[in-house]
């Protein structure tokens, strides 16, 4: 069934898609979250109707990594990211997950209608449970609350980077099967993956995601939003190549290719224009432009952020008006889910 067949679409013509996504706290945003997902949130952002979350309840579900101190300046940090970024706070709804408790609600519902089999599918759960002698239900019922996350703003789109294509895809199998199930409920979602930038692989490791988990253990790693200028160049300059002298684009290596698809990301330059520039040039150019390129990327957010940074007090009050607008919304949804389940006050 399309999304416009379901009764939630009420929309009338000429209304804005509406959007949801969001990044967990669990640490310093790099380079792959910003171009994988928030870039492309502030790119789009005045043509659709826009939440976005950060979602600290999904940053608990390895209890052994929670720094519950850390975590709630994480939060801000996040949340003055999306702003530093360009997130328009006027023109978007943008709150903490944990603020609106119809997130937790709605999935204790669709818990009871998600068969246990679909979640062990997911190779986010394979790859984070993998080698741990015991895992939280939360890191396997992970999806079903994202699922939540979504279904609950009768969402059309959901901006994110590749790894996450899998999730929303079970999230509209977990809303088939609740319409299925008790009654037209839930408007079917769909990802919407950036063309350049959505998946940036790691500086050390081509051959892996970027990823903030792994930044935490390995200092070359990622680039971060916030690192100083050193810090970047340290990174990029030992970023891992191959053994070859000339950037080749034949047969580019992981390493290679992901510094050109960086390059790509951060300029606009297509891959013809750039294999024009660096026709003869060693890798030690092409990490030179990509710094370049980062840099002047990440200048403008830095700066914005330390303005925001210095004033805690307005951004907790644009947060809880956050809060408020997404609860309104939610709860409608919410009511929806019960009233089909015949619970609820
Ligand atoms: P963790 O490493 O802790 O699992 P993560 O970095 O994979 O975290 P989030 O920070 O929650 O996960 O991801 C936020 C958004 O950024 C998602 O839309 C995700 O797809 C995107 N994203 C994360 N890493 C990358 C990457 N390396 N390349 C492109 N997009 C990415
Ligand atoms: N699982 C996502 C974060 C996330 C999300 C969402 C993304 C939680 N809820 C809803 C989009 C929509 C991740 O990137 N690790």
């Amino acid at each position: 069934m399309s999304p416009d067949q379901t009764p939630a679409a009420g929309q009338p013509d000429g209304a804005r898609p509406r959007v949801f996504s969001g990044i967990q706290p669990s640490g310093d945003l790099h380079l792959g979250t910003y171009l994988g997902a928030l870039r492309q949130w502030v790119e789009a952002q005045h043509e659709r109707d826009n939440v976005f979350c950060v979602v600290d309840l999904h940053a608990i579900t390895v209890p052994e990594d929670v720094d519950p101190a850390g975590l709630r300046a994480k939060s801000r940090e996040v949340a003055a990211l999306y702003f530093a970024a360009g997130i328009d706070p006027d023109d978007n709804v943008v709150f903490v997950q944990s603020h609106v408790r119809e997130h937790a609600e709605l999935t204790w519902l669709l818990n009871c209608t998600t068969p246990l089999g679909w979640l062990y599918r997911m190779t986010q759960f394979k790859s984070k449970s993998e080698g741990r002698e015991s895992v939280s239900t939360g890191l396997l019922d992970y999806p079903v609350l994202q699922a939540s996350d979504i279904l609950l703003y009768d969402t059309d789109l959901v901006p994110v980077g590749e790894d996450q294509v899998q999730h929303i895809e079970l999230t509209r199998d977990i809303a088939t099967r609740f319409n299925h199930l008790f009654g037209e409920t839930f408007r079917l979602p769909k990802a919407v993956v950036p063309k350049s930038g959505a998946r940036v692989m790691g500086f050390d490791d081509p051959e892996t995601k970027m990823s903030k988990s792994i930044a935490r253990e390995r200092d070359r790693h990622a680039v971060h939003l916030l690192d100083p200028e050193s810090k970047i160049k340290k990174t990029i300059m030992s970023a891992v190549t191959d053994s070859e002298r000339e950037v080749r684009f034949e047969h580019a290596s992981a390493g290679v290719k992901n510094l050109l698809g960086i390059l790509n990301a951060t300029t606009g330059e297509t891959y013809e224009q750039l294999a024009d520039r660096f026709d003869g040039k060693g890798y030690g150019d092409l990490k030179k432009a990509v710094l370049e390129a980062v840099l002047e990327t990440l200048a403008p957010i830095q700066a914005r952020y330390q303005e925001l940074a210095s004033d805690p007090a307005e951004l907790d009050a644009i947060l809880a008006r956050g809060a408020d607008r997404a609860r309104e919304r939610a709860a409608r949804t919410l009511e929806r889910a019960q009233r089909a389940l015949g619970v609820g006050a």
